[in-house]
């Protein structure tokens, strides 16, 4: 077992499986070792301290303080060492995944949105092409809103939960949400980005072994927020192939509405959270006509007893 497992492993962290993910690693290896001998040395000072400079032996404090410059140095190499490690890799390692994106021909590129509580995806199939998505199109049996008027769209493939992925093929995830901020998170990729909605974030990587992966949003989103997971299945290309196939004929004949996404018990109704002042000029909400109709003033005064406030009078 390398070093690298050993703290993968200390930290609860899965296996890596990508291309990059072995150099965020080392820096949280590098990170944790630099932290352990950093506790240990000041632990081992604060020690030494105490029983240099204990009150039996030196009963006045001695207002000069250190005379010399060791401290100053110690200091000093933690602060270099911090430095390098932010500007020498952290942030050349973060601009490579920002900046450096794969070109579109050799990337599979995949528009990943969120909603509470799952992941879909958006494959473009065998034309390449998205085809448009229009949020006055969605209903449960279309739940991205693909446009049916848009030949670009016929091919795509649309599937939640499981999403499949060819091995060493660099991967583009178009990030966006319909309803509120979610976190696409690859524990195992070593990746991950928001999903804001109106927002499209890429993220991308490199799998680099094939297996089933955990997909886990990482962004409280709600009270069903802990179930929202789904798997990344690494595949070889031809089983990729395969299940692209399979993906195609079923979305040519799935037309049964898939059933509307289950609000756990304790999430609020979708529609103004209950207790919300709504602003200045908003209109009534619906059920305000359920609670009767309004007493008159003279009604009022006559059956509330005289000092409490009227109950009717919301
Ligand atoms: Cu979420």
């Amino acid at each position: 077992m390398n070093s690298l497992a050993l703290i993968n492993e200390f930290l609860g962290q899965p296996p890596n499986a990508s291309s990059h993910g072995y150099q965020i690693d080392h820096i949280i290896e590098f990170c944790h070792w630099f932290m352990a001998a950093l506790f240990f040395g000041w632990s081992a000072f604060f020690i030494f301290v105490l029983i240099r400079f204990r009150k039996r032996v030196h009963p006045g404090a001695d207002h000069l303080g250190v005379r010399s410059g060791i401290s100053t140095h110690l200091e000093f190499s933690v602060v270099l060492i911090e430095a390098v490690l932010l500007l020498g890799f952290a942030i050349p390692l973060w601009a490579r995944r920002v900046n450096q994106f794969p070109p579109g021909k050799d990337a599979l590129v995949v528009h990943v949105v969120a909603q509470q509580f799952n992941f879909n995806y958006h494959l473009p199939g065998p034309d390449g092409q998205f085809g448009r998505r229009d949020v006055g199109f969605v209903s449960n049996s279309n739940p991205l809103g693909l446009d049916p008027n848009d030949p670009a769209g016929k091919d795509d493939i649309v599937t939640s939960g499981e999403l499949h992925v060819p091995v060493n093929r660099p991967m583009v995830a178009e990030l966006s949400s319909k309803d509120v901020i979610h976190d696409y998170f690859l524990p195992a990729m070593r990746i991950g980005g928001d999903a804001i909605p109106g927002s499209l974030i890429p993220i991308w990587f490199t799998p680099v072994k094939t297996g089933s992966y955990e997909v886990i949003c990482a962004q409280l989103c709600g009270l069903g927020h802990y179930g929202m997971k789904g798997t990344l299945v690494v595949d070889t290309p031809q089983d990729y192939q395969a299940w692209l196939k399979e993906r195609a004929e079923l979305s040519g004949t799935q037309t049964a509405p898939s059933p509307p996404t289950q609000r756990p018990a304790g999430e609020p109704p979708i529609g103004p959270t209950p207790g919300t002042i709504p602003p200045p000029g908003a209109p009534k909400p619906l059920n305000a006509g359920e609670r009767g109709p309004s007493p008159s003033p003279a009604q009022g005064g006559q059956s509330a007893p005289s000092g409490s406030p009227n109950p009717r009078q919301l």
